[in-house]
């Protein structure tokens, strides 16, 4: 990618509701996205690598665990920098977000909220510095939106359980450290455990070909009877409502990042269309093209003010599930719709890699669909406003 000329739209005034510690988290996110991710982004994604030596950075800019207390190596900050830091690191690249995603609300939180004490001391500080990475596994071959139907498995075999199954669509499996993985305990009880690499009949096999998040490395994770300690079992939660409990503060993270995906592409948009010159003047000078870059800047400052209430409603633990998922599919929308609009504005030069905007429709492909698709997060509020469930 050409050099990252990023200004961020603010058109409401909005960094006013931000205190000075949130503008300090969001800043140095920014400038480590302009510095360390914007120059080596596109080749990464072109390639389809995980661009490894980036682990360290994400760790020192608190993307790992942000709100995580610092005892266990957190950051200890609030769900607004959380969500600005995600904002930030999304608009860099949304795989890179989803590994500080994954790392963060699916596999640090659970072991903070689930586990015990002993796994909170010997994961999180490890988790946070980066020097271990995970990853979460809940979807299965067969079990996508339906992830209670899982048939992945433990049996309780005394000293040990015996963990069969796989699951699929796994970011991070490839490389991954430990893994949160979700099965079913002789009784039907959906229980989570600590899977560690190197245990016997463990395998992680890469997932090629993808057109979308080429930046995140994605896998299978595969059981063949697999002997798990039972310190490794999380044993203060259990049942679907545990995994759906990490995917709230996963879903929450996406709102934010969106935003920074849309903004990217809106701001690669307007520039270009201020200095792109056809019939004698600007693009920027037509209608048409007028009508698109609005468009954007309003739906972006919706977005922006919708998830900033979002945020002070998780600072004071007052957000629902469902108003989560309202954010998710309301910014991921929007998103993916701005990416595709803006992409038209840049005409031929819009789907090459010099600038970034291709790069975040594919992504935002996959966004819509992960953390629950955009069908199902219409279901959810489907349900919350009427009472009754649509999804079976
Ligand atoms: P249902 O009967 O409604 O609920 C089962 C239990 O769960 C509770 N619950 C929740 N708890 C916490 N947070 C939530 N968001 C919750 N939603 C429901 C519920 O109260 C109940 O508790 P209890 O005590 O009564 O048992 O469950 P259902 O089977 O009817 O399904 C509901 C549905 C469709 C909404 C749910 O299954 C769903 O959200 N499906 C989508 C699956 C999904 O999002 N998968 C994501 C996999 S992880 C991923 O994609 C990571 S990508 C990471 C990256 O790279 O960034
Ligand atoms: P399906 O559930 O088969 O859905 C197919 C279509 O049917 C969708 O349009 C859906 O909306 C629709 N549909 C399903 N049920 C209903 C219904 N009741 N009513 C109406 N329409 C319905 N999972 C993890 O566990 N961990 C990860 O780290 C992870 N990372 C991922 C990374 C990537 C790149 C991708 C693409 C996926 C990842 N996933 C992960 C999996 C992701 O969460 C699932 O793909 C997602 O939940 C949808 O499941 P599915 O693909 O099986 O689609």
């Amino acid at each position: 990618m050409s050099q990252d000329l990023f200004q961020a739209p603010d058109y409401y005034n909005l960094d006013d509701l931000l205190t000075e510690e949130h503008l300090l988290v969001r800043d140095a996110a920014r400038e480590w996205v302009k510095r360390e991710v914007s120059p080596i982004i596109e080749n990464a994604a072109q390639k389809a690598e995980f661009p490894k030596q980036i682990i360290n950075g994400l760790a020192e800019i608190g993307a790992f665990g942000p709100y995580i207390p610092e005892q266990y190596g957190g950051a200890g900050l609030d769900q607004m920098s959380y969500g600005l830091i995600m904002q930030e690191i999304e608009r860099g690249d949304s795989g890179v977000r989803s590994t500080a995603s994954v790392q963060s609300s699916l596999v640090m939180y659970p072991i903070y909220k689930y586990g015990s004490e002993e796994q909170r001391k010997k994961y999180l500080p490890k988790l946070a510095s980066g020097e271990f990475m995970g990853c979460f596994g809940l979807t299965e071959p067969d079990y996508g939106s339906n992830p209670g139907g899982m048939v992945t498995n433990i049996k309780d075999k005394g000293d040990y359980f015996l963990l069969n199954g796989a699951k699929m669509w796994i970011s991070n499996a490839p490389f991954a450290d430990i893994a949160v993985v979700w099965a079913k305990n002789e009784e039907g009880r959906i229980k989570g455990l600590i899977v560690e690499r190197g245990m016997e009949g463990f395998t992680t096999p890469e997932t090629h070909n993808k057109w979308s998040l080429r930046a995140s490395a994605t896998g299978e994770l595969i059981f063949d009877n697999v002997k798990i300690p039972k310190e490794n079992i999380l044993p203060n939660k259990d049942g679907l409502g545990a995994p759906l409990g990490c995917l709230d503060s996963a879903r929450y993270g996406i709102a934010w990042g969106a935003i920074g995906a849309a903004m990217d592409c809106y701001d690669t948009a307007l520039r270009y269309a201020k200095e792109r010159v056809q019939f004698d003047k600007p693009i920027a000078g037509y209608q048409l093209q007028q009508k698109k870059l609005a468009e954007m800047v309003t739906e972006i400052t919706k977005a922006q003010l919708l998830t900033w209430r979002l945020g002070a409603l998780r600072n004071e633990e007052k957000a629902t599930s469902a108003q989560i998922s309202m954010a998710k599919r309301n910014n991921v929308d929007m998103a993916l719709k701005i990416a595709r609009e803006a992409r038209q504005v840049l005409g031929a030069m819009g789907i090459t890699g010099e600038y970034s905007i291709m790069r975040h429709m594919m992504n935002l492909e996959s966004v819509i669909t992960y953390e629950g698709t955009h069908d199902i997060h219409l279901l959810i509020t489907g349900f919350d406003i009427t009472g009754i469930p649509a999804f079976k």
